[in-house]
């Protein structure tokens, strides 16, 4: 549960996270004050530039959407959990949160949704959130939105760190609908047979766009499967970013110190269709819907925050009128930026020099 009234040291801290602690040996570092008043500046910038990318779709302005709102702690804990210089992030595509929190820019994000020069993952050419992000800056890799398929990709890229004596965390993100996939089963299986540091980290929001997890899996926690691949399975309330914070630090000494992977399931919320181009209404009952949003994650960790002491009206609000900012100018800048070049169109697509090759 996300519980103000923890008695741990850790402002929030659920018994789930502690519970982490316990089983799976050193966790990460206690979080101070500090660190969730950061994350939290992170959530609400999140929100504030998902709002802003959904109403210009509305606009069409932005050809697709896939929100990440209910998803924002879960990604902000994870992150917060890793290195973005060192780790290798395999996303989806709803990981808005998760790409603020390793750097991308609010404006680099805008380029991508607006199809514009200069967005760092495909050069606007792919979906939004598609394409990859090179070591030199992070390694963020998204190559396909054929579901599932970044698993068994981020455990060779892990398989090789292993061979290499790279000491580097490969993180896999996915769905629940992801999860009943067979890449998702070959990829745990190797991975665990071989000891690979990689973390599974599945957001469940209980639906694969119409489809519910009732009919999709005779279970109630995904995590459960780990123990079929002989490897910890930690589920975590995805909407408290420290219990995620715990479960994925955990995961990641473990990788480090060459005991393998982890399934680690945060379990969300998604509070919108599955993107701009469905209408939840049609298959989700309201009662399914009713009060999702009373457990929005936001005003959750504030409250949090205030109880502490960490945060009062006038840096509340100084908090999410920066955030406001923020992305008003990089909508601006975003509407402003060129479109990419026609005869770029093959750049980045076949190998210089290929057959295919006509750049
Ligand atoms: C192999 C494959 N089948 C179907 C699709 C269409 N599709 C795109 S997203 C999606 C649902 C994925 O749901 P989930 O993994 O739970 O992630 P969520 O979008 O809910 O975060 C489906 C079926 C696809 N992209 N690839």
């Amino acid at each position: 549960m996300f519980s103000e009234q923890s008695s741990s040291a850790t402002p929030g801290l659920s018994d789930n996270g502690s519970a982490v602690s316990d089983k799976y040996g050193a966790g990460p570092p206690p979080l101070t004050d500090t660190d969730l008043l950061e994350m939290y500046r992170t959530m609400v910038l999140s929100r504030k530039l998902d709002q802003r990318i959904w109403q210009m779709n509305r606009q069409g302005r932005a050809a697709i959407v896939a929100s990440a709102q209910g998803h924002e702690a879960a990604q902000v804990g994870a992150i917060r959990a890793l290195d973005p210089e060192r780790d290798r992030f395999y996303i989806y595509y709803r990981e808005l949160t998760t790409m603020l929190a390793l750097g991308v820019t609010p404006l680099e994000l805008l380029l991508g949704f607006l199809a514009k020069e200069g967005e760092p993952l495909s050069g606007a050419r792919q979906f939004p959130l598609h394409g990859a992000i090179d070591r030199d800056r992070r390694d963020i890799v998204s190559f396909s939105n054929v579901v599932a398929t970044q698993l068994p990709q981020a455990v060779g890229v892990a398989l090789a760190d292993k061979m290499r004596g790279e000491k580097r965390v490969t993180v896999a993100y996915f769905g629940d609908g992801a999860s009943s996939m067979g890449e998702t089963h070959e990829a745990m299986n190797f991975a665990s047979i071989h000891r690979l540091p990689v973390i599974f980290f599945c957001e469940n929001n209980k639906y694969a766009i119409s489809v519910p997890i009732s009919q999709q899996m005779n279970i109630e926690s995904i995590a459960t499967r780990a123990s079929a691949y002989g490897m910890p399975g930690i589920e975590v309330n995805g909407f408290d970013p420290v219990a995620v914070y715990e479960a994925v630090g955990a995961a990641a000494n473990l990788a480090l110190s060459g005991q393998g992977p982890t399934l680690v399931e945060a379990v969300v919320e998604r509070f919108l269709p599955h993107t701009s181009d469905d209408d939840d209404t049609r298959y989700r009952p309201p009662e399914d819907l009713e009060g999702i949003r009373d457990l929005d994650p936001i005003p959750a960790t504030e409250k949090i925050l205030r109880a502490s002491g960490t945060l009062d009206d006038a840096l509340d609000e100084e908090i999410k009128s920066l955030a406001q900012k923020i992305v008003n100018q990089a909508t601006e800048d975003a509407e402003n930026a060129p479109f990419p070049e026609p005869q770029d169109f093959y750049e980045q697509v076949y190998a210089p020099g290929s057959p295919g090759d006509q750049s």
